[in-house]
């Protein structure tokens, strides 16, 4: 009874080498979670409320410009800013 010996060809070496390098960087869009409406990010959620207002959430955030429907009604006064302090 001998022990097996594997040998591997150095051109099946090469071709894993070639395979290891890294992947070329698929696209994707920075902040994935951020509501298209408003800037700077508002997460997507089922609802978001000012942060510091007594909102039931489940999400916050603080000052920001509404640049499309304003889905989750920050822009009480329609002025364009959604949480404006005062
Ligand atoms: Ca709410
Ligand atoms: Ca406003």
């Amino acid at each position: 009874m001998r022990p097996a010996i594997l040998l591997v060809p150095s051109a099946c070496i090469a071709v894993a080498i070639g395979i290891a390098l890294p992947p070329a960087a698929t696209a994707e869009p920075p902040g994935p979670h951020c509501h298209s409406s408003y800037d700077p990010c508002v997460p997507i959620a089922s609802d978001v409320d000012c942060e510091g207002l007594g909102g039931d959430g489940p999400m916050f955030t603080g000052p920001v410009r509404v640049i499309g429907p304003d889905e989750y009604g920050l822009d009480d006064n329609n002025d364009g800013f959604g949480c404006e302090l005062g």
